[in-house]
C-alpha cells in the first residue's frame, strides 16, 4: 500500500537490503526500540522542557490517538509548518506511529507555497504555529481553507499555541489523548511497511511548481544512520538544531534523527542567532550543530566577544550553499572545532567531509558521498562521463536517492536519466579521493544563503504585475548571501522599486525570501541562439563582486 511511484528496481532494492542499508524497519518501530534501549536518557530538550526516550515514545502514542480521532490514518498526508520547537519532533513521531506522512513546509512559506503543498500532496491536515516571526499562521490557514475548491482534501487545521477565535481550529494540546488504542496490530503499530512513504520533502525547484520528494522509511533511516556513522554520533552526542528542523540537513544528516538513532540528546534552538545558540551550547553542553554559510560570520563575531563558554562544541557542520574556502579556514580555529562541509539535497545524495580528512580537503571541498553504494557521475552536456578534475553536471543514484518525484511522471522523464540517475543541476569537479567541489549550477535556481529560489516561479509572479511585460530572475554573487536575486524586467513605463515589488509579491502570498533583492529595467531581453532568455548575458551587465 501507499508505494511512492516510481520506486527502485527490485535488483537494487535487494542489494540495498543485503548490504544492510535498508533494515526493513519503520520509524515507528525504531522509536519503540529506542525507548526500550534508553530508559533514562534525555532525547529532546526545548527550553525547560525535557523528554526521555520513553517520554517521546509515550507522547507519540498520545498524538497518534488524537490524530486518529480526527480520522487521520495510514498513508494520509499532513503538512507540517512549525518553527523549531519540540512539538515538531513529537508530532513527526506521532504521524509515524499512525503510518501517516508529514509533508515538510518551511517556516517562511506563505499562501502560495502552503496551498501548493496541500494540493500537490492531497493533505488532509495542516499543523501550524499560532504566530511566528510576527506572522499569523492561523490567518494564512483561514485563507487557504476559504479558497479551497469543493472536494478539496484539507479537513483539519491544528495550531500549536492559541488556536484563536476560529472555532474549527484544533489546539495541539487537545491532540494528546491518554487513553484508547493507538493503531493497528501489535509489533508495528502503524501497520506501515518499511518501503512505504515516510515523509515528503519539498524540492528547491527549477521549472514549474516545486516538486515533492517521496522518502521511504528504508531510505530515510539509512540516510540518518549512515550520516551518524560518519560523524561518529554516540549516546553522549548533544545536537543543537539551529536551522529549521523540517530541513533535510537538520533532520537527517545526521541531525535530529541521527542523534536519536545513537541515543543522544537533541536540543532545539528557537532561532539561529548566536546569542540564543551559545546560551544553549553553554547550558546543555552541546557537542555538534549545523549552520548555513551566511550564519558563520555572525557566529564568529559573537564568539570573538569571549563571553561564552563553547568548550563542549566539537564539530560544526556547514552546508546548504557553497561555503567560501577562507570562511571554512577561519571557522575551525575561531571556535576550536572540526569543520564538516555538507553538500546534500532533499532528492537524496549527501556528501560529507570526513572528520579526519586533511584540513585542505575540509576547507576546499564539499565532501564525498556517505554511502559506498552512492553512484556518482560527472557528465558533459551530452551526458558523457568526464575524467576526474573536469567540471560537469553531477548525476547520482543510490540507496537513499529516490528514482522520481512524487506524482510527477512527466517531469521525471527529464529530471532523471533513463537508468535512474537524478540530474542534480549542480556543476562539480571530482577529485581522485572522491571529494566533490561545487563550482556552479546549470539549473535555473538561485541559492540565497541556502534558501532555494526557483527562478521560473518568481518570474511567473512578476509577470502578474501590471507594469512588467517580461521578467528574468538571475542569481549574482553576493558577499552576505553567497548569491542574491536580481530581477531583470521589461517595463513600458516606470520600473517598480524593489520594495514595492516585495510588497506586491508578499500580497500574492509568496515567501519573503523569494522577493528580488534588486530590480533592473532593460529595454528588451537578450536571447540565446535557441531563443531562450540569455541569463548569462544579463548577469554580465551587473558589476561583479
Ligand atoms: C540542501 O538541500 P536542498 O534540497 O535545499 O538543496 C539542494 C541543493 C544542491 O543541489 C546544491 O545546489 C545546493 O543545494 N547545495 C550546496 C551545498 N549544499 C547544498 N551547494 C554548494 N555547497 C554545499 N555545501 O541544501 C541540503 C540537504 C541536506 C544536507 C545539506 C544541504
Amino acid at each position: 500500500m501507499n508505494q511512492p511511484q516510481p520506486t527502485w528496481p527490485e535488483a537494487e532494492s535487494e542489494r540495498y537490503r543485503s548490504a544492510g542499508h535498508w533494515q526493513g524497519v519503520t520509524f515507528d518501530t525504531y522509536l519503540r526500540r529506542w525507548a526500550a534501549d534508553h530508559r533514562e536518557r534525555v532525547a529532546l530538550i526545548d527550553g525547560d522542557r525535557r523528554w526521555t526516550y520513553p517520554d517521546l515514545d509515550a507522547e507519540a502514542d498520545r498524538i497518534a490517538r488524537g490524530l486518529r480521532r480526527l480520522g487521520v490514518g495510514r498513508g494520509d498526508r499532513v503538512v507540517v509548518q512549525l518553527p523549531n520547537c519540540a512539538e515538531f519532533v513529537l508530532l513527526w513521531f506521532g504521524l509515524q506511529r499512525l503510518g501517516a506522512v508529514p509533508v515538510h513546509a518551511m517556516p517562511g512559506h506563505r499562501r502560495q507555497e502552503i496551498s501548493h503543498l496541500v494540493r500537490a500532496s492531497g493533505a488532509v491536515a495542516c499543523v501550524v504555529p499560532d504566530r511566528h516571526a510576527r506572522f499569523d499562521h492561523r490567518e494564512l490557514l483561514r485563507g487557504i481553507l476559504a479558497e479551497q475548491e469543493p472536494g478539496g482534501s484539507l479537513r483539519h487545521v491544528v495550531v500549536v499555541g492559541d488556536p484563536g477565535p476560529h472555532g474549527a481550529f484544533i489546539p495541539f494540546e487537545e491532540l494528546r489523548e491518554t487513553t484508547g488504542p493507538v493503531a493497528g496490530p501489535a509489533g508495528d503499530d502503524s501497520g506501515a511497511d518499511s518501503g512505504d512513504l515516510a515523509l515528503l520533502l519539498l524540492s528547491g525547484g527549477t521549472t514549474g511548481l516545486p516538486k515533492l520528494i517521496p522518502r521511504t522509511h528504508d531510505d530515510y533511516s539509512y540516510n540518518a544512520r549512515a550520516s551518524a556513522d560518519i560523524c561518529a554520533f554516540h549516546a553522549h552526542t548533544v545536537y543543537l538544531a539551529v536551522l529549521p528542523i523540517g530541513f533535510n540537513f537538520t533532520l537527517s544528516c545526521p541531525g535530529v534523527l541521527g542523534t536519536l538513532f545513537r541515543g543522544g540528546t537533541v536540543v532545539v534552538s528557537p532561532d539561529p542567532s548566536p546569542q540564543t545558540a551559545f546560551a544553549l551550547i553553554e547550558r546543555e553542553g552541546v557537542t555538534v550543530t549545523s549552520l548555513s554559510p551566511p550564519l558563520v560570520p555572525h557566529w564568529l563575531d559573537e564568539a570573538a566577544s569571549g563571553v561564552w563558554d563553547l568548550s563542549s562544541l566539537a564539530v560544526v557542520q556547514v552546508g546548504g550553499a557553497r561555503l567560501p574556502d577562507e570562511l571554512a579556514r577561519g571557522l575551525g580555529p575561531a571556535l576550536d572545532v572540526t569543520v564538516q562541509q555538507v553538500f546534500g539535497m532533499a532528492e537524496g545524495l549527501i556528501n560529507l567531509t570526513r572528520l579526519d580528512d586533511p584540513e585542505d580537503l575540509i576547507c576546499t571541498t564539499q565532501g564525498r558521498p556517505i554511502s559506498p553504494d552512492d553512484e556518482v557521475l560527472v557528465v558533459d552536456a551530452e551526458g558523457r562521463p568526464l575524467p576526474d578534475g573536469t567540471p560537469g553536471e553531477l548525476l547520482t543514484r543510490g540507496p537513499y536517492t529516490p528514482r522520481g518525484y512524487y506524482q510527477a511522471e512527466e517531469h521525471n522523464r527529464t529530471a532523471f536519466t533513463a537508468d535512474g540517475y537524478y540530474r542534480t543541476g549542480d556543476v562539480v569537479r571530482r577529485l581522485p579521493s572522491g571529494h566533490l567541489v561545487v563550482v556552479g549550477r546549470i539549473k535555473d535556481q538561485i541559492n540565497r544563503g541556502g534558501e532555494k529560489i526557483a527562478a521560473t516561479e518568481v518570474e511567473e509572479q512578476l509577470l502578474t504585475h501590471p507594469a512588467i511585460t517580461s521578467a528574468a530572475l538571475v542569481g549574482v554573487s553576493d558577499e552576505r548571501w553567497g548569491e542574491r536575486s536580481v530581477a531583470f524586467v521589461v517595463c513600458p513605463g516606470d520600473v517598480p522599486h524593489p520594495r514595492e515589488l516585495a510588497v506586491f509579491l508578499k500580497d500574492r502570498g509568496l515567501a519573503d525570501y523569494k522577493a528580488p533583492d534588486e530590480v533592473v529595467g532593460v529595454a528588451h531581453m537578450p536571447l540565446t541562439a535557441v531563443g531562450k532568455v540569455d541569463k548569462a548575458a544579463l548577469a554580465r551587465r551587473l558589476p561583479q563582486v
